[in-house]
C-alpha cells in the first residue's frame, strides 16, 4: 500500500506513534509518506520506501497568520496525486482530519481517510466552543476513526456524540528491542555520582503535565530516600518548574536536560518513572519506560490505567495526591524486591500488550478492510 501520514513533527507522543508506525510498515514493504511542516522529531537516518513531503507555509504581507490548514490540504492534495495513495493516516484531528477532508474534497477519486485521536484533539482543544463542531465534523467525515485508548473513545463518544462503533480502540505500542532494559553504568554515573536513586520524566511541559507539581513529588521523595530527577524535554512550565525546585531546596538535585530525540539512551537508567499528568489520554512516555523495565508512578488519569496496572508494574494515587505519591515512590524504592518484581512486571507488560509486531497488524487491517469495501 501507499500510504500517507500526517503528524506534528514536535516533541509529543502522536508525532513519535505517527513516525514509528509509518517505519514500521515501510519495514513490511509498504511505501510511507510522510506530510508535515517539518520533518518529524523521531524520523532520522535513511529508510528505504519512505518520504517526506514539507508542508509549505506561505508568508504574504496580507496574511498576519500561516495558513496551514490550508497548506496542509493542498499538500496532501498534491501528494495523493503524484504518488497515487491508497490511504491518508492522519495523528491528532486539528486541523489534520480536517486538511485532509478538504485534499478528499478536491479530489474526484479520493483515497480514504484514517483518523486517529490521540488526546488533547478531544479532551482539551477540541472542545473549545469555536473548535468543536468542526473537529466533530472532520472527524466524522473519516472513513475511519480510531483511538488510542479505550477513555479517549468514551470521551469522544461521550463529548462529541459519535457513535461508538465508528471507533476502533488501538492502542499505542512501542518498539521493545529498541526501548529495553540497558545496564547504563556510565549515565547512571553522570546522573547520579553518589548512587543515588534516578527519578526520570518526558514530557512537553504543557500545564496538563503538572510539571511544577511533579517536582513537589521528588521534593517529598528525596526527603526520605537519596534521590536525583531527570526532566527530560521542555515546554511552557520548564520556568515554573525550576521555580518550585529553588522554592523547595532541590534545585540541585533536578537535572534540566531538555529535549532529547533518543529517549531510549536515557530511560533505563531511571529506577522509577514519574507521570503526574492531570489527563492522559494513553502515556506514551510511561508505556516506553515499562518497557526498558521501569516502574511508573503516577496519577490515576485518563487512560494511564489501561498502560499502568496498579500494584504490578507501578502504582497510581489519585490527581493531586502529592503525598500518596511520595509513599508510593517510596515503597518501591526502598525494598529492591519489590523494585525488581515490578521492573520485570513492566518489562513483561510492554512485551505481551504492547509490542509493535503485535500492534501494528491492526493498522494494516483497518486499512485492508476499508480499500476492500
Ligand atoms: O494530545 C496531546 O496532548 C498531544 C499528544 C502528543 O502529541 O503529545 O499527546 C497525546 O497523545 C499521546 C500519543 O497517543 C498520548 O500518549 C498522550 O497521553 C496524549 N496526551 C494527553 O492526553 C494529554
Amino acid at each position: 500500500m501507499k500510504i500517507g501520514i500526517t503528524c506534528y513533527p514536535t516533541y509529543g507522543g502522536s508525532g513519535a506513534v505517527a513516525t514509528e508506525l509509518g517505519l514500521g510498515l515501510a519495514a513490511r514493504g509498504h511505501e510511507v509518506h510522510f506530510i508535515s511542516y517539518a520533518q518529524p522529531f523521531r524520523l532520522s537516518g535513511f529508510h528505504e520506501r519512505v518520504y517526506f513531503h514539507e508542508v509549505e507555509l506561505e508568508r504574504y504581507p496580507l496574511f498576519e497568520t500561516s495558513h496551514y490548514t490550508l497548506a496542509l490540504a493542498a499538500a496532501i492534495h498534491d501528494t495523493a496525486v503524484s504518488e497515487g495513495l491508497d490511504i491518508v493516516h492522519v495523528h491528532y484531528a486539528i486541523p489534520h482530519a480536517t486538511s485532509a477532508w478538504i485534499a478528499g474534497e478536491m479530489l474526484d477519486d479520493a483515497p480514504p481517510l484514517v483518523t486517529t485521536l490521540h488526546g488533547t484533539d478531544v479532551t482539551l482543544v477540541g472542545l473549545h466552543p469555536s473548535f468543536k463542531a468542526i473537529t466533530r465534523f472532520s472527524i466524522l467525515r473519516s472513513q475511519r476513526i480510531t483511538a488510542v485508548s479505550r477513555f479517549l473513545k468514551e470521551v469522544t463518544v461521550r463529548d462529541f456524540d459519535i457513535p461508538g462503533e465508528r471507533i476502533e480502540v488501538i492502542p499505542n505500542f512501542v518498539d521493545t528491542k529498541l526501548f529495553r532494559p540497558r545496564k547504563q553504568v556510565a549515565h547512571r554515573r553522570i546522573f547520579a555520582p553518589a548512587g543515588e536513586k534516578i527519578l526520570m520524566h518526558v514530557s512537553n511541559f504543557r500545564p496538563v503535565k503538572r510539571v511544577p507539581e511533579l517536582i513537589e513529588v521528588f521534593a517529598g521523595i528525596r526527603g526520605q530516600v537519596p534521590a536525583r530527577l531527570v526532566l527530560v524535554g521542555d515546554g511552557p512550565d520548564r520556568p515554573r518548574a525550576a521555580a518550585r525546585a529553588r522554592e523547595l531546596g532541590v534545585q540541585g538535585d533536578v537535572v534540566f536536560l531538555g529535549k532529547h530525540a533518543s529517549v531510549e539512551e536515557l530511560l533505563p537508567c531511571a529506577d522509577l518513572f514519574l507521570m503526574t499528568s492531570d489527563s492522559e489520554s494513553f502515556g506514551l512516555a510511561a508505556l516506553e519506560a515499562l518497557s526498558c523495565g521501569v516502574p511508573v508512578v503516577g496519577y490515576r488519569a485518563g487512560g494511564l490505567p489501561e498502560v499502568v496496572t496498579h500494584g504490578e508494574n507501578g502504582l497510581l494515587v489519585p490527581v493531586g495526591r502529592v503525598e500518596e505519591a511520595v509513599g508510593a515512590a517510596d515503597c518501591l524504592l526502598r525494598d529492591e524486591g519489590v523494585w525488581r518484581r515490578f521492573s520485570e512486571a513492566a518489562r513483561r507488560a510492554a512485551l505481551e500488550r504492547f509490542c509493535i509486531s503485535g500492534i501494528l497488524p491492526s493498522y494494516e487491517g483497518l486499512y485492508r478492510a476499508q480499500l476492500e469495501q
